[in-house]
C-alpha cells in the first residue's frame, strides 16, 4: 500500500492532464455521487479531459444527478486517461469490465472508505473513518481551497445520505452531520433529494414487495422472518437488480425479529440471499460457511441450491447462530 495524504492526491491530479474516473460494480448512491462529485472537483481544478465510466448502468434513482448522463459504459471507453482514479472501491476485481482496460503499472489513485489491507492501484488515500467516499471529495475541495459548487455538493450529499441510510446507520457521526450542513449550505433541497433517494419506488419494486410481504414466514418463535422471490416473480415484474435492493429490510424491521432473510432464486439451482441481523447474531459469520460476506448487521451469499434446500440450510445455520449454547 502506498499511502498518501490529501495534498499529495491533489498534486497527482494537478500533474495529469487526462483522467478516467470509475467506481464499483452494482453502483450505489455513494459510488455514483462520489464519482460525479470528483468529476466536478477536477473541473474546478481546471481540468477538462475527464471521462467517467462505470461497468454497470447508473441506477434509475440516481439518473437525475448532475453529470450522470455523461457516465460511459466500458464499451464506450477509449484508452484510460493519464491518471485513473478509482473511488469507493479499492480492488480492480470490483470495478468490473473497466479493469481489463487498465494497462499494467498504469498510475491509479484509489480514494476509498472501506477497510482494505491490499488495495489495487499505485496511490492510496483509504480511510474507513469516512462515512462515505463522498466525504473524501468534499475534503478535496476544502484542501484545495476551492468552493464546492451546488452541483458538486448535491452529488456529494447523495453519497453521504445514502451511505448513512439517511443519517441513521452506525457510521453517522458528528463529522458526517457537519459535512452535510456545509453541503446543504450551498442551496440543496434536502426534502427533494431525500424523496428521490429513499421514497420513490419503481412499479417493479412495488410488485416484488407485494410478494415479499405476502410470503413472509416466521421461525424461532418470531425472532426470524424470511421471505422469497422466485425467477418467475423477477421476470414478471421485469425487475432489475436495483428493484430488489432493500426489500429484505421489511422482514428485519418487524417487531421482535432479530434476523430478516430474503431469498431470491436467480436460476433453477441458484439462490441469492440477503440477511439483516440485529445485535446478538452476526449475519456475516452465519453466511461465512456458505461463501457469503458482508458486515455483522448486513450480509449476503449466493448458493448453488434450489430455493427449498437453501431455505432449510440457512434457517438451520440461523438456528445455530441464535442458540450457540445448545449446539456442540
Ligand atoms: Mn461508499
Amino acid at each position: 500500500m502506498n499511502r498518501i495524504n490529501l495534498e499529495a492526491a491533489i498534486a497527482a491530479m494537478q500533474g495529469a492532464s487526462s483522467f478516467t474516473l470509475t467506481t464499483h460494480i452494482n453502483p450505489d448512491g455513494d459510488a455514483i455521487g462520489s464519482l460525479l462529485a470528483l468529476e466536478h472537483f477536477l473541473r474546478a481544478l481546471g481540468k477538462d479531459d475527464i471521462v467517467c465510466v462505470c461497468a454497470d448502468p447508473v441506477p434509475r434513482i440516481y439518473e437525475w444527478l448532475p453529470g450522470a448522463d455523461r457516465i460511459r459504459t466500458p464499451a464506450q471507453l477509449g484508452a484510460i486517461g493519464e491518471l485513473l482514479i478509482v473511488i469507493d472501491v479499492a480492488q480492480f476485481a470490483r470495478v468490473g469490465a473497466v479493469a481489463a482496460k487498465i494497462p499494467e503499472g498504469h498510475p491509479v489513485l484509489v480514494l476509498d472508505h472501506h477497510l482494505e489491507d491490499t488495495p489495487s492501484g499505485t496511490l492510496h488515500y483509504i480511510h474507513p473513518e469516512y462515512a462515505a467516499s463522498a466525504e473524501i471529495v468534499a475534503d478535496l475541495f476544502e484542501a484545495a481551497g476551492l468552493p464546492i459548487s451546488r452541483e458538486a455538493a448535491e452529488c456529494a450529499y447523495v453519497g453521504l445520505t445514502t451511505d448513512t441510510g439517511g443519517f441513521r446507520y452506525a457510521n453517522t457521526n458528528v463529522r458526517a452531520h457537519e459535512r452535510a450542513a456545509r453541503l446543504i449550505a450551498t442551496g440543496l433541497d434536502v426534502a427533494d433529494i431525500s424523496r428521490r433517494c429513499f421514497d420513490v419506488m419503481s412499479i417493479a419494486k412495488f410488485e416484488l414487495l407485494r410478494h415479499v410481504l405476502d410470503r413472509t414466514s416466521f421461525a424461532e418463535d418470531g425472532r426470524v422472518a424470511w421471505s422469497y422471490l422466485d425467477e418467475a416473480d423477477l421476470a414478471l415484474a421485469t425487475a432489475s437488480h436495483e428493484d430488489t435492493n432493500g426489500l429484505v429490510n421489511f422482514t428485519r424491521n418487524i417487531e421482535g425479529v432479530d434476523v430478516g432473510i430474503l431469498f431470491r432464486q436467480s436460476a433453477p439451482s441458484e439462490v441469492k440471499l440477503s440477511m439483516r441481523a440485529k445485535k446478538g447474531i452476526n449475519a456475516a459469520q452465519v453466511l461465512k460457511p456458505f461463501g457469503g460476506g458482508g458486515h455483522a448487521g448486513a450480509a449476503g451469499a449466493t448458493l448453488a441450491m434450489d430455493l427449498e434446500t437453501a431455505r432449510v440450510a440457512i434457517l438451520d445455520a440461523v438456528h445455530a447462530g441464535l442458540n450457540p449454547d445448545k449446539n456442540p
